[in-house]
C-alpha cells in the first residue's frame, strides 16, 4: 500500500512536471521578426508617391537631362495626398525623392539638379518637407524612395558617387524626422546623360554601392527603419518578383542570408530559409508608376483593387500602393474616388468577424492550459495565441456558430513572433450533419485569408495537416465579405468584331457605343458585334441575381485594321499582333540580327499621331523590346523617323507602350527594334496599334 503510495506520489509529481513544461510558450522556430519588421509587418498597407521630372515629359525613367524648370506644380498639395491616404486606410507614404533621373525633390545641398532651381516656389520648396508635415498631420508614417541610379550625376559608375549617395541619405535620414522605410529600387546603371557625358555606365549590383557600411548608416541614423532593397545586400524587406500586385499563395517570410535571389524565392520565399525577410507587394493604381494623362480611364477598380488586397495583404504580404501625382500636383479625382471605395469595400467585407468570443475546441491544447486554448485564438488579443504540445504537428480547432450562419472567407494569423509554421491547412464547414472542405492553403504567416463561395453553416473546423513544429495561431476569423463584380474585358479582332467577356460567373453585360454610361437599360450584348473604325465602347457586368452591376470599362479603338498588310512577311502567325488578344504574340527570330524592322501597311493614307506597342505579357520571354525608332511613310520608299526612345521599365511594368508625336501623313508605319531585355536579336510583340487624328 505504502509502495502504492510512493509511486503515486511520484506519477503525480512526473505528470505535474510533464504539464509544466508543455505549459511555456513554445520555442521560437527557425528565424524571428525583428521589432522594427513587426512594427512594419502590422502597418500593412501604405502608398506610394510618384511625382518627378517624368510626371511633365510623360515618361517612365527621365534620361536624367530634363529641364528642372518643367517642375512646376502650381496646386501642389502634399495634404491632399495625405488626406486620400489616411481616409483609404493607409498608414504611412513613402515618396520618391529621387528617381532614375536624378532630379531631387528637396534642396539637395549636393545637386543643382533639384526643386531649388525650378520654378516652384520660386526654388524655395521642399516637397519632402511638406510631405513630412502632412504625415505628421494625419498621423501617417513617411518611407523615402531614394534610386540608386542617378542618370544625371557626373560621377554615377565611380566611387565619388557613393560618398554623394550618402550625403544625399544623410539629409533625408536627418532633416525630416522619423523615417519608416527606405527603399532602393533594382533598376541600377545603364544609358544616361551622366553631366554631359550621355553614355552607357555599368555598374557591380552586388559591390558598388558597398551597401554593408550604407546600410549601418542608415541604421544609425534611423534605428527604427526597414530597408528594402532589390539587388543589393539582403534588407529587410524583399521584392515579390512582379509589380502586378501579387505574391504566391505560398508565402514563407524567409530567405536565404546569402547568395542570389531567383523569382521563385522572391515569390514564394524560402521553407527553410535562414532569414526573416517578409514581402512587400508593390503596385500602382494606374498601370504606370507615373502620371499619364492616356491612363485616366485605366485607373484599377475596386474589383481590381480587392483582387490585390487578396493577393497582397491575404498572402502574408503588405500591400504598397501607387498614386501617380499629376503635373499640377495631385492626386486624381478618379484615383482618389477608388482608393476610398476600396478602403470602404475592405472595411465592409471585414466588419464583422462570426468567429469572435464564439465557442471554440481544439484537438490538442498545450499542456492543456488555459491560457493555450482555442479560446485564444478568437479573443481579439494578438498577443494571445492557441498553440499544442511540441510533439503536435497537426490539429484542429472547431469554431461553434451557435446558428446557421452564411460566410465566405476564412481568415488566420500566425503569432510570427515564435517564427512562421505551418505548412498546409483546410477549413471545413458543418453542413446538414457532415463535414464539408471549402477551403484549403499552404503556408499562413502573419495573415492569411481564403476565399469560397458562400456556405451556410453551424460550425467551422480549421484543420492544420503540416507544420514545421507546434502551430502557433494568434488569430482567426469567419466573415461574409460582399462580392463585387469586375468590370468585363472589351476586346476586337482584326475583322473589327467586338467580345466583351469576364472571369465572373453569371453576369450579363450591357453597353454603349455613343459615349454615355452603360446601365442595365442600354443595349444588352448577346456575343461578338461590329464596331469597326474609330470607336469607343464602355460596358458594364450585371448579376442580375443580386441586381448590383460592375465598375465601368471603356477600351477606345483607332482606325480598321482590316486591310492592315504586314510587309515582307508571309505566313498567318504574323497577324497574331493585330488580332486584339494580348495573349498572343509574334516573334521575329529567323536570323535576323538588331535592328530589327516591322513594316505594316495600314491600307490607306492616315493621320498618324502616335502608335501603341504592347510587349509579350511573359516577362521571361525574349523579344522584349526596350530601345525603337518609328519611322512612318506614304510609299514605302522614303521613311520619315517620328519618336525614337527606350521602353523603360518593360520588363517588370509589361503594360502598353504609348507614344505620341505630331500628325503626320502615313500609310506605312516602321517600328524598328533595336535592343531587348535579353539583349538578343529576337523582336517580339504581343500587339501594336496605331493613334490617329
Ligand atoms: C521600378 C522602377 O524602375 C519604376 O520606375 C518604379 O519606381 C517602381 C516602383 O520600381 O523598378
Amino acid at each position: 500500500m505504502k509502495t502504492y503510495f510512493i509511486y503515486g506520489i511520484i506519477l503525480s509529481f512526473c505528470l505535474f512536471s510533464i504539464s509544466c513544461t508543455n505549459a511555456e510558450s513554445p520555442a521560437p522556430y527557425g528565424p524571428v521578426p525583428t521589432e522594427n519588421q513587426m512594427r512594419w509587418q502590422e502597418m500593412e498597407y501604405y502608398s506610394f508617391i510618384h511625382f518627378s521630372l517624368n510626371t511633365y515629359t510623360d515618361q517612365s525613367w527621365g534620361y536624367g537631362n530634363e529641364d528642372v524648370k518643367l517642375f512646376n506644380p502650381e496646386k501642389a498639395d502634399c495634404r491632399q495626398w495625405a488626406r486620400i491616404c489616411k481616409e483609404a486606410g493607409m498608414k504611412g507614404i513613402i515618396i520618391t525623392a529621387k528617381h532614375h533621373c536624378g532630379f531631387c525633390l528637396w534642396p539637395s545641398e549636393y545637386t543643382e539638379y533639384s526643386v531649388k532651381n525650378a520654378p516652384w516656389k520660386n526654388g524655395k520648396g521642399d516637397m519632402v518637407r511638406e510631405m513630412a508635415d502632412a504625415c505628421k498631420e494625419y498621423g501617417l508614417k513617411l518611407g523615402i524612395y531614394l534610386s540608386p541610379w542617378d542618370r544625371n550625376h557626373p560621377d554615377y559608375g565611380k566611387p565619388e558617387y557613393i560618398t554623394y549617395f550618402r550625403n544625399q541619405l544623410t539629409e533625408l535620414l536627418t532633416n525630416y524626422g522619423e523615417i519608416f522605410e527606405v527603399w532602393f529600387d533594382g533598376a541600377n546603371g545603364g544609358d544616361g546623360y551622366y553631366g554631359g557625358a550621355n553614355e552607357v555606365r555599368k555598374i557591380d549590383r552586388t559591390t558598388y554601392y558597398d551597401w554593408k557600411n550604407t546600410y549601418a548608416m542608415i541604421r544609425k541614423l534611423q534605428p527604427n527603419i526597414v530597408i528594402w532593397n532589390d539587388g543589393g545586400d539582403r534588407g529587410d524587406l524583399r521584392w515579390v518578383g512582379t509589380e502586378d500586385g501579387y505574391v504566391g499563395e505560398t508565402n514563407w517570410s524567409l530567405l536565404n542570408a546569402t547568395g542570389d535571389v531567383p523569382w521563385n524565392m522572391l515569390h514564394y520565399g524560402v521553407e527553410n530559409g535562414n532569414a526573416w525577410v517578409p514581402a512587400e507587394v508593390n503596385t500602382s493604381i494606374r498601370p504606370e508608376w507615373f502620371y499619364h494623362p492616356n491612363e485616366d480611364s485605366k485607373v484599377k477598380t475596386v474589383p481590381q483593387l480587392m483582387e490585390t488586397f487578396y493577393n497582397s495583404i491575404g498572402h502574408n504580404g503588405s500591400l504598397l500602393l501607387n498614386f501617380p501625382i499629376m503635373p499640377n500636383g495631385l492626386i486624381h479625382p478618379t484615383d482618389e474616388k477608388m482608393a476610398l471605395e476600396f478602403g470602404n469595400a475592405v472595411k465592409e467585407s471585414f466588419a464583422v468577424n462570426l468567429a469572435e468570443n464564439a465557442k471554440t475546441e481544439a484537438s490538442n491544447v498545450r499542456g492543456n492550459a488555459g491560457k493555450f486554448n482555442a479560446s485564444k485564438a478568437v479573443d481579439g488579443n494578438k498577443e494571445t495565441y492557441w498553440t499544442t504540445d511540441d510533439s503536435v504537428t497537426s490539429a484542429s480547432l472547431t469554431v461553434d456558430l451557435g446558428k446557421p450562419t452564411l460566410f465566405n472567407r476564412f481568415l488566420a494569423q500566425e503569432y510570427i513572433r515564435l517564427g512562421q509554421r505551418v505548412k498546409a491547412f483546410t477549413v471545413e464547414a458543418y453542413v446538414d450533419g457532415q463535414w464539408k472542405e471549402v477551403a484549403k492553403g499552404t503556408t499562413i504567416g502573419f495573415k492569411r485569408i481564403l476565399r469560397f463561395p458562400s456556405v451556410e453553416a453551424t460550425k467551422v473546423r480549421f484543420s492544420i495537416t503540416d507544420s514545421k513544429s507546434c502551430p502557433v495561431i494568434s488569430n482567426i476569423g469567419i466573415y461574409s465579405a460582399p462580392v463585387f463584380l469586375n468590370a468585363p474585358s472589351i476586346t476586337r479582332n482584326q475583322s473589327g468584331d467586338v467580345s466583351i467577356s469576364t472571369n465572373d460567373i453569371g453576369p450579363v453585360f450591357y453597353f454603349t457605343l455613343d459615349g454615355t454610361e452603360p446601365t442595365p437599360q442600354s443595349t444588352l450584348y448577346n456575343g461578338p458585334f461590329q464596331a469597326d473604325g474609330k470607336v469607343e465602347v464602355k460596358a458594364i457586368s450585371y448579376d442580375p441575381a443580386s441586381g448590383k452591376n460592375s465598375p465601368v470599362a471603356i477600351e477606345k479603338f483607332d482606325i480598321s485594321k482590316k486591310d492592315w498588310k504586314m510587309v515582307g512577311i508571309t505566313g498567318e502567325k504574323a497577324n497574331k499582333i493585330m488580332d486584339g488578344n494580348p495573349s498572343t504574340v509574334w516573334h521575329q527570330r529567323d536570323g535576323k540580327k538588331m535592328p530589327i524592322d516591322l513594316v505594316i501597311d495600314l491600307g490607306n493614307n492616315f493621320n498618324v499621331s502616335g502608335f501603341k506597342y504592347l510587349p509579350d505579357q511573359n516577362k521571361w520571354s525574349s523579344g522584349i523590346i526596350t530601345n525603337y525608332q518609328f519611322s512612318v511613310s506614304v510609299d514605302n520608299k522614303v521613311w520619315k523617323m517620328v519618336s525614337e526612345g527606350e521602353f523603360s521599365n518593360i520588363k517588370n511594368n509589361p503594360v502598353w507602350q504609348i507614344r505620341n508625336f505630331s500628325p503626320v501623313k502615313a500609310r506605312f508605319i516602321k517600328i524598328t527594334a533595336l535592343k531587348n531585355t535579353s539583349n538578343d536579336d529576337v523582336a517580339g510583340y504581343a500587339e501594336v496599334d496605331v493613334i490617329t487624328e
